[in-house]
């Protein structure tokens, strides 16, 4: 670890943190991060010459393995052609084809740069459409950075929200209500206080930024039955699930149609590519059609197209969403047996290829759930896999990844490095 030692040490000079994203830096798990040079399949390769097998995935764009051929061949091919036009290319035109066939609740698409983006952009259109100020958003649901959904649960939590981050004025996290996840008796005292003043209600549809949870059964149907009854749209943030949970997302898995769908990861095959989609009626209202603006310099760019082309393309001809959900399972039941064969309580909480680890035997369904678990055990967890050579997300409250490059093989040693490490933990 030595070169990526004295390559922090520099970085720390140069970046907040060493960094250009906060959970790259470890600091949930202690320790230094590695530095990557290179990834194929399910590794990373590490400056100081470690092969680490990868649950993270680059946080989800690595469904199909790092540096898939087709996928390095196809941004090869646009990149020699020019790396950005600023203008209409074809490339956006196949890009938007795809997400309208795999989507039914999306009959336009708009192209950006970012979950981030995606998610400002989808807010702001609400508001724009219903001519209504205030969101609802869930605790522990993370849908990017923007100003207002920076926002923790309000002492009023029925009222109104306020920052969870320096920087942000309490009135730009006026309007943004943080409720619990997969309670509806909030979101029905909410709304029959103020549903007219509501634009939206935007949610992750299966929660993969407090770890994971899924949508209790009947949850996500019950969002779309009171958001439709008091007029206001119902926002799936799949920038995460999106391709992952199955050929249409979680509302194609769960079966409820959102008015707007935020996507990302997936659609860019690892380079920056943000999506934002549903209903003409309401993608109409976008500049230049309409008057909410959204814009974006490199949206569309024709490099990270083909990428995100070359990765969709891929999974429709592979299908692939049986095989992964076997092997999640595989991984799932072997980190559970593991943990109790050691006398720690375990869950995993999965769906289809995401999951994430929780020290309890409770089950979890939402932020508070997944507070009580016993995270203090978290960060002994990742240091004794990563000693193992296996990289998991560094920190309690991450999703982690199964990709089609990851083998039964890579599972059960997996399995085996993790009972290890649980009776190293239970001492
Ligand atoms: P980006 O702006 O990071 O591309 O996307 C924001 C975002 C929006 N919605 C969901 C459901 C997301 O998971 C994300 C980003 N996810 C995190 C992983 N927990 C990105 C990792 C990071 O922040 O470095």
């Amino acid at each position: 670890m030595e070169r990526s030692k004295n390559l922090f040490q520099r970085a720390k000079e140069l970046m907040p943190g060493g960094v250009n994203s906060p959970v790259r830096a470890f600091r949930a798990v202690g320790g230094t991060p590695f530095f990557t040079v290179r990834a194929e399949g399910a590794r990373l390769f590490t400056v100081d010459e470690e092969a680490l097998l990868d649950y993270v995935g680059t946080w989800g764009p690595a469904i199909l393995g790092h540096a898939h051929p087709k996928v390095i061949e196809a941004v090869q091919a646009a990149a020699a052609q020019g790396t950005s036009f600023g203008t209409p290319c074809p490339s956006e035109v196949r890009m938007a084809e795809l997400v309208v066939e795999a989507f039914p609740s999306i009959e336009k698409v708009r192209m950006c740069n970012s979950g981030t983006e995606a998610c400002m952009s989808a807010i702001r259109l609400a508001r724009g459409f219903t001519g209504r100020p205030k969101i609802v958003k869930f605790a522990g649901c993370y849908h990017g950075h923007a100003d207002h959904l920076l926002v923790k649960a309000g002492s009023g939590a029925l009222t109104f929200g306020h920052p969870d981050s320096a920087g942000v004025p309490e009135e730009f996290a006026r309007h943004t209500l943080v409720l619990p996840y997969n309670e509806t008796g909030p979101l029905e005292e909410v709304f029959a206080r103020e549903g007219e003043h509501i634009a939206a209600v935007i949610l992750e549809p299966v929660t993969g930024n407090a770890g994971v949870f899924l949508p209790r059964p009947g949850w996500l149907q019950f969002l779309r039955e009171i958001t439709r009854r008091h007029d206001a749209l119902l926002i799936f943030d799949e920038v995460m699930t999106g391709f992952r949970l199955g050929p249409a997302g979680a509302q194609g898995r769960f079966g409820v149609t959102p008015d707007l769908t935020c996507l990302g990861k997936i659609i860019g095959g690892g380079l920056p590519v943000g999506a934002f989609g549903g209903r003409a009626e309401i993608m109409d209202r976008l500049a230049p059609e309409g008057p909410v603006y959204q814009a974006g310099t490199l949206s569309g760019n024709p490099a990270a197209m083909a990428a995100g082309i070359a990765e969709i393309e891929e999974l429709q001809a592979r299908n692939p969403y049986a095989k992964l959900e076997k092997a999640t399972e595989r991984l799932r039941t072997g980190l559970e047996q593991a943990a109790r064969a050691a006398g720690l309580p375990a869950r995993v909480n999965a769906c289809c290829s995401m999951f994430s680890l929780f020290f309890t035997e409770e089950e979890v369904w939402n932020l508070d759930d997944a507070m009580r678990t016993r995270r203090e055990l978290f960060p002994k967890f990742f240091h004794a896999m990563l000693r193992r050579r296996i990289y998991f997300a560094p920190s309690p409250f991450e999703a982690g990844f199964i990709s089609l490059a990851h083998t039964e093989a890579d599972i059960d040693r997996t399995v085996e490095a993790a009972a290890e490490a649980f009776k190293e933990i239970a001492g």
